[in-house]
């Protein structure tokens, strides 16, 4: 069975990790998505806030599954017996850390193969910081989101916000 692992901040999930999510979900059987705990990062949406929005923006997929992990990837990956982590490719500036993290989670356990899908054209320029910087400005981003994270933004920022 092949069992995949979409790991990610997730800060919040946005059109443009959904596209990854619903592509993945047709190529393995299993999709965990897994949202990372890292105590250096201040999140502006709580873990269990993430998780949230998550399960509600895919819960059309019935082989995704939403999980949290703190700690290293990898070790996640074993706990879950996932043989693949899928990552997102936007552009040539995502490869190069993309590439020494697969390199890297590849030597720590050979089992899990790394696997890139790229962007889709209409979502290419989308990430979760920006989504946040023009929000916090009363920019509206709500293209950019799934339903239940415009109505997460808009309860941060108010109505005007998204
Ligand atoms: N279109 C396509 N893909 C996208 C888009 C978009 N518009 N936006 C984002 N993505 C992709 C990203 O490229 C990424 O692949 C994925 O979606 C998740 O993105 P983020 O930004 O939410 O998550 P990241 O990149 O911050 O996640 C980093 C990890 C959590 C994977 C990493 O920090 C990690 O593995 N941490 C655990 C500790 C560990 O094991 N460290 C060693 C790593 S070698």
């Amino acid at each position: 069975m092949a069992i995949a692992v979409y790991p990610g901040s997730f800060d919040p999930i946005t059109k443009g990790h959904m596209d990854i999510v619903e592509r993945a979900a047709q190529i393995f059987d299993e999709l965990i998505v897994a949202v990372v705990h890292n105590p250096s990062k201040k999140p502006l949406f709580t873990m269990e806030e993430r998780v949230e929005m998550i399960r509600v923006a895919s819960q059309h997929l019935t082989n995704v599954t939403v999980k949290s992990f703190s700690g290293l990837l990898v070790d996640f990956a074993k706990k879950e017996k996932a043989n693949a982590i899928v990552r997102g490719l936007r552009a040539v500036s995502d490869f190069e850390i993309e590439f020494q993290m697969a390199l890297m989670n590849k030597t720590l356990y050979p089992q899990a193969e790394t696997v890139f899908l790229t962007t889709t054209t209409d979502y290419a320029f989308i990430s979760s910081s920006m989504v946040k910087e023009v929000a916090s400005f009363g920019g509206d981003v709500r293209e950019y989101l799934p339903p239940i994270v415009q109505e997460r933004m808009a309860e941060k920022y108010g109505k005007e916000g998204t």
